[in-house]
C-alpha cells in the first residue's frame, strides 16, 4: 500500500512549497484541482494541512492509517490531518509543549469532520488501558451531544455547527488522556425561533419528536409531525433525506448517559425542549386598548405544567413588564407584537442556557482527576468561518469579527515562529510583508471609538436610540475609516439623505454589507423581569440551575452580548498564544456538497481569504524546508557512498558531507544549530527525486538477489 500512496501521490505537488517556480494563485488552484480530482484531499504549505472536502467517504481514516501515521516523520508520508495530529502529539509528549489546533474554513468546508479525526487518533495512539478508555469515550462522546443541541440543517451545510467550540484535551505527563475542557461561543440562538426556507431548527427537536417513544411523547404533550410546529416547520424542511433522526436521537441519549447525564436529567431537558415547542405555538391577539391577549390560553396551560411553574404567573409574564424605576414599580401591559418579541425572548434565553447548562454539565463529567497534577494540553479549535450572506445582521458581524482576530493570531504567529526558528538556529532572514489586519479589528473591538462601543453606547441611550439612530452614529464618527463604507448617500436635487439601512465593512477577507436592522436588541439581549421571575419559580431541575434569583437582584447591568463576545474572544486569543499552534485550513470545492465537483471560483475566493498565497510567500521568502539534521541524514543517507549505510561523526558533520556530496551550492541551504535549512523547493525536490531512484535501485537489487537464490 505504502508504494501505491506514494506513487497516486505524486499527483502535483504534496506541498505547495514544491511548486516549482509557479507561484501564481492559478498554479496553487491548479495543484489543489489535480489532487483533488484524485482524491488526494491533503496538501501541505510547510506545517499548514489545507484539507479539500472530499463530499464522500475516503477509506483514509481506518485502524490501517492510524498505524501508518503514528510515529513517522511528517514530511515521510502524503499529507494527513492524522499526520499533523501525531506530529503535535509527539511535540507535545516529547517536548512537554501544550498544543492547539486551528481549524478554519467556511461553512460546509469540514472543519467539524477535521476536529473529529484529530479526536479519533488521539484516542487511538494512547494507551490502551481500562482506565483510559472511560475517559476516551466521553472525550468522544461529547460530539454527537453538542451536535444535537448545537447543530442544524442549513443552506450550506446538512450539519452545520452554529457554535464556536474550543476544546481541551488534557494530559499527563506519560502522555495519557486524562480529560478534557470545552468552551463555546455565541450559539446562534436566533434559529430556535426563526429558521430561513431550506433551513432547520437544532437537530435535536426533530430528534426528540421522531426518536422519543409514545409515553414520553405523551409526557410532553407532543405529536409527533415536526410540521405541527410554528418554531420547527419555517424552514419547509423538517424531513431530511439522509438523516435518521429517530436513530440519531438513540445516539444522542446513550452519549448522555457516558457524560453521566440520567435519566432524571435527561428528561428535565426534554421538558425544557417541549416547552419552547409549545411556545412557538402560543398566539396572541390584539385586544382592548391595543393589549395583547393569549389566543389559545390552554396552551399555556400545558407550558405552565411541563415547567411546573404557577400558570397565573406565566401568563402574567407573557402579557405584562414590570418596569422598576427608583423606587417605583409600574407594570405596563405588552402590545401584541412587543409580547411575540417577549415569548421568542423567552424561547431563545431558554435554549442558550440549557446548552451552556449542557456544556457545563460535560465539562463536569470531563474532568480530570484532581491527582493529575502536571497536566499538558492539546486544544482543537472548531470554530465558524466568514460568513457573507445574502443578507447580514448582529451574528454575522460577531462571526466575521472572530475570524479577523484569528487571521491576525495566524499571521502574527506563523510570521513570529519563524522569526523565532531563523533567531534561534543563528539564521539570518528577510521578513516579508503582508497585510496587518489589526486595523479592522480595531475599528470593530477598540474602546470607546470601534463599533462595539458605539453600539453598547446607544444601548445605553434609554427611549431615544434605535438601529437607524446607531447607524447614523457611526455614518458619522466612522466614515473617514478606510474599512467602513457608509451607505448614505445624500441625493443631490432635494438635499436630503436616503437612509439605508445598511453599512458595508471591508474585511481582509472581502467586503460585506451588514443589515442593521435588530442590532440593538439583539445586542441588549433582554429578557424581561417577569419572565425570568416565572422562570425561577419552575420546578424544573435544570431551570433551576439556570435562572437563579440572584440575577434579579443585581444591580448592575450585564454585558451586552457583543461586549461579552469580545472578553470570550480575548481570552481565547490568551490561550491559544500560550500554545504551539497547528493549523487546518479548509476549503469546500463547491457550494452544493457534491463529490468530484471542484469548482475554481469558489475555491479561489477562499484561498484568498484563507491568506494561502500569503502563508506561501512567507514560507518561500526565508528557507522553504527545514529538517532536523538526523531526519535529513537517515532519510538521505543512502544517496552518498561516505554517509550510507553508516554515517561517521555527529549527525551536523555527515549531513555537511552529504550536501558536498550532492553539489547543494553555497546559498541553497544554511546549517544551524540542529536542523539544515533549505532555500528552494527545487533543491529538496531534486533530492527527494533522487532518494525515490535510489530507492528503487535498492529496492529491485533485493528482489533480484532473492530471485536468484
Ligand atoms: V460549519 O461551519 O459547522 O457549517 P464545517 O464544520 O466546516 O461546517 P463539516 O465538517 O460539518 O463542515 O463538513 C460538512 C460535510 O462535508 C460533512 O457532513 C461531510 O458530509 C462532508 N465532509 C467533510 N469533511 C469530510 C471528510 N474528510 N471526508 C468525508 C467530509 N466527508
Ligand atoms: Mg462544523
Amino acid at each position: 500500500m505504502e508504494q501505491d500512496l506514494h506513487v497516486r501521490d505524486r499527483v502535483g505537488v504534496q506541498d505547495f512549497v514544491l511548486l516549482e517556480n509557479h507561484t501564481s494563485e492559478a498554479d496553487f488552484i491548479e495543484n489543489l484541482q489535480k489532487r483533488s480530482k484524485e482524491e488526494l484531499i491533503y496538501t501541505y504549505i510547510g506545517s499548514v494541512l489545507v484539507s479539500v472536502n472530499p463530499y464522500k467517504n475516503l477509506p483514509i481514516y481506518g485502524p490501517d492509517y492510524v498505524e501508518k501515521y503514528r510515529n513517522v516523520n511528517f514530511y515521510e508520508l502524503p499529507p494527513h490531518v492524522f499526520a499533523l495530529t501525531d506530529t503535535a502529539l509527539r511535540s507535545l509528549r516529547g517536548e512537554l509543549i501544550n498544543q492547539c489546533i486551528l481549524i478554519s474554513g467556511e461553512s460546509g468546508a469540514g472543519k467539524t469532520e477535521a476536529s473529529k479525526k484529530v479526536l479519533q487518533f488521539i484516542a487511538a495512539t494512547t494507551r490502551k488501558k481500562a482506565s483510559l478508555e472511560t475517559v476516551k469515550d466521553k472525550l468522544l462522546q461529547s460530539n454527537p451531544v453538542l451536535e444535537a443541541f448545537g447543530n442544524a440543517k442549513t443552506n450550506r451545510n446538512d450539519n452545520s455547527s452554529r457554535f464556536g467550540k474550543y476544546m481541551d484535551v488534557e494530559f499527563d505527563f506519560t502522555g495519557d488522556p486524562t480529560g478534557g475542557h470545552i468552551i463555546n461561543y455565541l450559539l446562534e440562538k436566533s434559529r430556535v425561533v426563526f429558521q430561513a426556507k431550506g433551513e432547520r431548527n437544532f437537530h435535536i427537536f426533530y430528534q426528540l419528536l421522531a426518536g422519543a417513544d409514545d409515553d414520553l411523547l405523551e409526557k410532553l404533550f407532543l405529536k409527533r409531525d415536526p410540521d405541527l410546529y410554528v418554531y420547527l416547520k419555517q424552514g419547509g424542511s423538517s424531513r431530511l433525506s439522509g438523516i435518521d433522526d429517530a436513530q440519531s436521537f438513540k445516539i444522542v441519549r446513550e452519549a448522555l448517559y457516558v457524560m453521566e447525564i440520567g435519566d432524571e436529567e435527561q428528561e428535565a431537558l426534554f421538558h425544557l425542549l417541549a416547552v419552547i415547542i409549545h411556545l412557538g405555538n402560543l398566539e396572541f391577539a390584539s385586544g382592548e386598548g391595543g393589549r395583547a391577549s393569549i389566543s389559545n390560553p390552554a396552551l399555556v396551560s400545558t407550558i405552565a405544567k411541563l415547567l411546573g411553574c404557577p400558570e397565573d404567573k406565566l401568563v402574567k409574564a407573557l402579557l405584562n413588564r414590570t418596569i422598576e424605576a427608583r423606587d417605583d414599580v409600574v407594570v405596563s401591559p405588552m402590545g401584541r407584537d412587543e409580547a411575540v418579541k417577549a415569548r421568542d425572548a423567552l424561547s431563545k434565553s431558554v435554549y442558550e442556557r440549557m446548552f451552556n447548562w449542557l456544556v457545563q454539565r460535560l465539562n463536569r463529567s470531563l474532568q480530570s482527576d484532581a491527582e493529575v497534577k502536571k497536566k499538558m494540553v492539546l486544544g482543537i479549535l472548531d470554530i465558524y468561518g466568514f460568513e457573507i450572506f445574502q443578507s447580514n445582521s448582529f451574528e454575522q458581524l460577531c462571526i466575521n469579527y472572530c475570524n479577523e482576530k484569528l487571521q491576525q493570531l495566524f499571521i502574527e504567529l506563523t510570521l513570529k515562529s519563524e522569526q523565532d526558528e531563523y533567531r534561534r538556529e543563528g539564521i539570518a532572514w528577510e521578513p516579508v510583508a503582508y497585510f496587518d489586519n489589526k486595523i479592522i479589528c480595531d475599528l470593530i473591538e477598540e474602546k470607546h471609538k470601534g463599533i462595539i462601543s458605539i453600539m453598547d453606547e446607544e444601548c445605553l441611550v434609554p427611549g431615544e436610540a434605535n438601529d437607524k439612530t446607531f447607524l447614523n452614529k457611526m455614518n458619522k464618527l466612522l466614515s473617514e475609516h478606510p474599512h467602513y463604507v457608509s451607505h448614505a448617500k445624500g441625493d443631490t436635487k432635494t438635499k436630503k439623505t436616503i437612509e439605508r439601512e445598511e453599512f458595508r465593512l471591508v474585511h481582509y477577507a472581502g467586503e460585506v454589507t451588514y443589515n442593521v436592522n435588530g442590532f440593538l436588541e439583539k445586542n441588549n439581549d433582554l429578557l424581561y423581569r417577569d419572565l425570568k421571575e416565572a422562570m425561577i419559580s419552575s420546578s424544573n431541575r435544570i431551570t433551576k440551575d439556570m435562572f437563579t434569583a440572584s440575577e434579579l437582584s443585581r444591580k448592575k447591568r450585564p454585558d451586552t452580548a457583543a461586549s461579552q463576545f469580545k472578553t470570550s474572544l480575548a481570552q481565547l486569543v490568551d490561550i491559544l498564544v500560550s500554545k504551539e499552534p497547528s493549523y487546518i485550513r479548509c476549503i469546500k470545492p463547491n457550494d452544493v456538497q457534491k463529490p468530484g465537483l471542484f469548482e475554481t471560483a469558489i475555491v479561489t475566493h477562499q484561498v484568498k481569504y484563507l491568506g494561502l498565497m500569503e502563508n506561501l510567500r512567507v514560507r518561500r521568502a526565508g528557507f522553504a524546508y527545514r529538517r532536523p539534521y538526523e531526519g535529513f541524514l537517515n532519510r538521505y543517507k543512502s544517496l552518498c557512498p561516505e554517509t550510507w549505510p553508516h554515517p561517521k561523526g555527529d549527525a551536523k558533520s555527515a549531513v555537511q558531507t552529504l550536501v558536498n556530496h550532492l553539489k547543494y551550492g553555497a546559498d541553497d541551504y544554511r546549517m544551524g544549530l540542529t536542523k539544515i535549512f533549505i532555500r528552494l523547493p527545487k533543491t529538496l525536490f531534486e533530492t527527494e527525486d533522487a532518494f525515490q531512484k535510489r530507492k528503487n535501485e535498492l529496492a529491485s537489487k533485493i528482489q533480484a538477489k532473492y530471485k536468484g537464490i
